[in-house]
């Protein structure tokens, strides 16, 4: 028996998958909600506090509990833990931790007849952390640019313009307001980082995937820049881990996790990485060719590509590839599963009565449209702000088919920069288990969309990447190929007689776009 676990620190849960390499079977998925487990504590609603003014944290103790929480459940499930070889995972993106300097001890001498939020309550030289949500660093943005030669340079230097969610921004404010806190700041890592440092009892590097959700990384070289540090705060590289190839192990598990919960003094644990860059390993998009779509809590399309490729309209990001080889396009929608979840809540709707309103309601929605921006739009990047064009606020048909089309739309709309042709989508993400919603993504974009048997691709790329950091021998296509097959018999096509009407409506929809975005 050979069997790897990919373990994935999302927004809203924390899931762990293994996978057996010998019968290419996924053995066990089990997640673990923090609303429905600790929203009371702390009190987190969808796995987030909202501070206002666009600022929105979650607790690193939070995602501690979760990962203890979900080791358990995973032993209860009656699985061998002593037959994981290697662990690798994946984090929400762009996340930030800061540790002070009590870290490095207490995560490398923990009780294990303790859980881990008991004992590590006091390594935090800031509570909480920013999350992608957080939208409170537009100034932040403007100085970096302006520090490394401007928005091209930027670009140009780390593949993206600034976002007010990646950690550089996030970093250069918790430096310009809480600058006591910073400077007891010893060690500062992102969302994926901190967990597999946890796992391994000592800091573990970023992976080049996730370093490239920081604003800090040189797309190129995969390494930090001094040039977008000395941009973003001072003395940050003593701060940071170095960035490391995905692939390099980081060494094995920690005696706590091999006492409670019966892990292997042997299992290995490998960088983790971002949830989309795991996502992209976990769909098997490891040569450039198909695209995906991710709807999770934030909605992502995104595909394998040989070389970086910039969106200077600031409409896409750049990641390198947890394969090490490629790299990844992405689009990140900040009103993905939310909006849907507002408007099925605003109609006391259950996910089965939201599927009923879109099998009998009419594509194309009568020309009736909606800009979903329950929450601050990252693309277009928009303040929040629900409009309807001839769509009657209280039409509850109307506004669930509206909310999809619109999601839809713009990502047709906003994912031309990419120039790659949108042939088929491979969709993963808790919402791609409703077949109504990915019958409109279907006839929007005028193609084939595949589904998986795992809705949580990124999961299932994190344990691929432990078997494949495990047996670098064996090729990429040779580690997804068993595990990463479109369920037989369940594409959905494309309707043919609905092209008219939805090339109309994309063009509606952009022209009502643009008159609010240019606001
Ligand atoms: P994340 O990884 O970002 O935490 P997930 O990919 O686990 O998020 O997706 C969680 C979301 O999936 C929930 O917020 C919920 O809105 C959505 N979801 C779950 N089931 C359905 C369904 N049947 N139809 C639409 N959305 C669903
Ligand atoms: C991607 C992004 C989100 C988070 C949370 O850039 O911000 O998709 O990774 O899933």
């Amino acid at each position: 028996m050979a069997q790897y676990l990919g373990i994935d620190s999302s927004t809203q849960s924390i899931t762990g998958l293994i996978i057996d390499t010998v019968s290419n079977e996924i053995v066990t998925e089990k997640s673990i909600n923090f609303d429905k487990q600790f929203g009371e504590f702390f009190g987190v609603e969808n796995g987030v506090v909202d501070k206002g003014n666009g600022v929105v944290h979650s607790y690193p103790l939070m995602w501690l509990d979760g990962l203890d929480m979900l080791l358990a459940a995973l032993q209860k499930s009656r699985q061998d833990l002593t037959q994981i070889r290697a662990i690798a995972g994946s984090g929400q993106q762009h996340g930030t931790v800061y540790l002070n300097k009590t870290a490095d001890y207490a995560m490398a001498t923990l009780n294990s007849g303790k859980n881990l939020s008991e004992q590590l309550s006091g390594i935090f030289s800031r509570k909480t952390s920013p999350i992608w949500m957080d939208s409170s660093t537009g100034q932040q943005c403007r100085e970096i640019e302006a520090g490394v030669g401007g928005q091209d340079a930027l670009l140009d230097l780390t593949g993206n313009t600034a976002f007010e969610r990646f950690s550089g921004p996030q970093i250069r404010k918790f430096y310009q307001v809480e600058s006591e806190a910073y400077a007891k700041t010893s060690r500062i890592g992102l969302v994926s980082s901190f967990i597999a440092s946890v796992l391994a009892g000592k800091h573990i590097s970023v992976d080049a995937g996730d370093g490239s959700g920081t604003n800090l990384m040189d797309i190129k070289r995969r390494s930090w820049s001094a040039g977008a540090m000395d941009a973003t705060a001072p003395n940050l590289s003593e701060r940071l881990s170095p960035v490391t190839a995905s692939s390099l192990a980081a060494g094995p598990i920690q005696a706590y996790f091999v006492d409670r919960y019966g892990f292997s003094p042997d299992c290995q644990i490998f960088p983790f990485s971002g949830d989309n860059p795991s996502s992209l390993i976990g769909l098997g998009l490891v040569e450039p060719g198909h695209v995906a779509l991710s709807l999770g809590t934030s909605d992502t399309l995104f595909a394998c590509i040989s070389e970086p490729r910039v969106s200077y309209e600031g409409e896409g990001c750049v990641f390198a590839s947890p394969d090490d080889i490629h790299y990844m396009a992405l689009i990140c929608f900040m009103n993905g599963s939310l909006a849907r979840e507002a408007i099925r809540d605003r109609f006391r709707l259950d996910w089965s009565g939201f599927k009923d309103a879109l099998k009998t309601s009419e594509p194309g929605n009568g020309g009736g449209l909606l800009l979903p921006y329950f929450d601050p739009e990252i693309v277009p990047k928009i303040a929040a702000g629900v409009v309807r064009k001839t769509l009657e606020e209280n039409d509850a048909k109307g506004n669930v088919r509206a909310v999809i089309e619109a999601q839809a739309m713009s990502s047709h709309i906003h994912s031309r920069w990419m120039g790659i042709p949108i042939t088929s989508l491979f969709v993963t993400g808790g919402a791609s288990a409703n077949e109504e919603i990915l019958k409109i993504f279907a006839n929007v974009h005028g193609c084939e969309v595949h589904r998986f048997e795992t809705t949580n691709a990124a999961a299932l790329g994190s344990a691929l990447r432990a078997y494949q950091g495990n047996q670098p021998n064996i090729s990429w296509a040779e580690i997804t190929g068993p595990f990463c097959q479109p369920i037989f018999g369940s594409t959905i096509q494309p309707d043919p007689s609905t092209r008219a009407i939805y090339d109309m409506l994309i063009t509606s929809y952009e022209k009502l776009e643009k008159q609010h975005t240019k606001l």
